[in-house]
């Protein structure tokens, strides 16, 4: 442990192998645990969780999925842990607005996009691999805290995309509108999640990680303090059609309507509904794409290191 006293509150409890890594400035990922306890259905959500952490330890980087736990914000969990945010069945789900308040209720929250690079940005973490971030709903004003989380707090987010269960056009104008670089990894398109293409472009296309750590080292190194967003498209041997996607996430709507579904139950109800809709393969295409996201982030935490671009908090 370092003896210079952190600037984040005391509630936080950041595991020593994380701790250790980012005073030696090395390359460290966080990950997110909303999709554990709301995205996947047991026993997938643990074991892509583990398996997400192994794939960072093997690029040499160091895992820190966070969660909140009995009152402290976790950085970093032990296998304990992580096994109870998968079977939990009353687990919050935690975006910004309800953070401090499921930590003074204690209890277990699963950490969203947004909360999740609010805790990576306080303790310096820079990298973080999640599968979709939220964005901007159809229909009704329902902008998920996830966008103006990455147009205020310095991660650099990996994902494959938006899901066309959002209006994906507008979440990419608003991504420009708030002057988050969107980066494209071997694609000149935005990637819609389950689908390969969306028709949209990204700022910047680059065909490796290392090129990737490139620009968002520009982006913060001339005084830019907001996210970056690294998208990855899925791979193409469990992409989903954009017929079948739309078709399905349509019936998975209109269910979710009929039984009252809203605000943040939203996602993880038409999630379910796709699994079920599409024979699992919506599941398989999100752990493909979790899996290779945590590589991707895992490289581009590595080249920052190598840059020497670990930037505290
Ligand atoms: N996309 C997924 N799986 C998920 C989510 C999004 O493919 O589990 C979760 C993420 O944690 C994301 C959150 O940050 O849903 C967005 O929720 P909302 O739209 O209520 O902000
Ligand atoms: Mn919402």
């Amino acid at each position: 442990m370092d003896e210079q006293k952190p600037n984040f509150a005391e509630e936080f409890l950041i595991a020593e192998e994380v701790w250790d890594a980012l005073h030696a400035r090395r390359a460290v990922v966080a990950l997110e645990s909303a999709l554990i306890t709301h995205g996947l259905p047991y026993p997938q959500n643990v074991e892509i969780a583990r398996e997400m952490e192994g794939l960072v330890r093997a690029e040499g980087a160091v895992p820190a999925t966070v969660a909140l736990v009995e009152g402290r914000v976790r950085v970093g969990l032990d296998e304990t842990t992580l096994e109870r945010l998968a079977r939990a069945e009353k687990a919050t789900k935690v975006s910004l607005n309800n953070f401090g308040i499921t930590l003074a209720r204690g209890g277990l929250g699963g950490t969203t996009v947004a909360a999740t690079m609010w805790v990576a940005d306080q303790v310096g973490i820079r990298v973080f691999a999640t599968g979709g971030t939220g964005g901007v709903h159809h229909g009704r004003v329902d902008v998920s805290a996830d966008l103006p989380a990455l147009a205020t707090l310095q991660v650099a987010v990996v994902c494959a995309g938006v899901k066309s269960l959002l209006d994906v056009e507008a979440t990419r104008e608003w991504l420009e509108t708030y002057g988050v670089p969107v980066i494209g990894l071997g694609t000149d398109e935005m990637p819609g999640f389950y689908t390969r293409r969306t028709g949209l472009p990204v700022d910047v296309r680059v065909e490796s990680p290392a090129e990737a750590a490139r620009f968002i080292t520009e982006h913060w190194h001339i005084g830019f303090r907001g996210g970056v967003l690294v998208t990855v498209p899925l791979p193409e041997e469990v992409a989903l059609t954009p017929e079948e996607v739309e078709a399905a996430v349509a019936q998975a709507e209109a269910e979710a309507h009929r039984q009252g579904i809203r605000g943040a139950d939203v996602t993880p109800y038409v999630l379910a509904s796709l699994a079920r809709l599409t024979d699992g393969r919506s599941i398989e295409a999100n752990l493909a794409l979790l899996r290779q996201n945590a590589r991707v982030a895992a490289r581009i935490a590595i080249a920052l290191e190598q840059a020497g671009q670990i930037l505290l908090s």
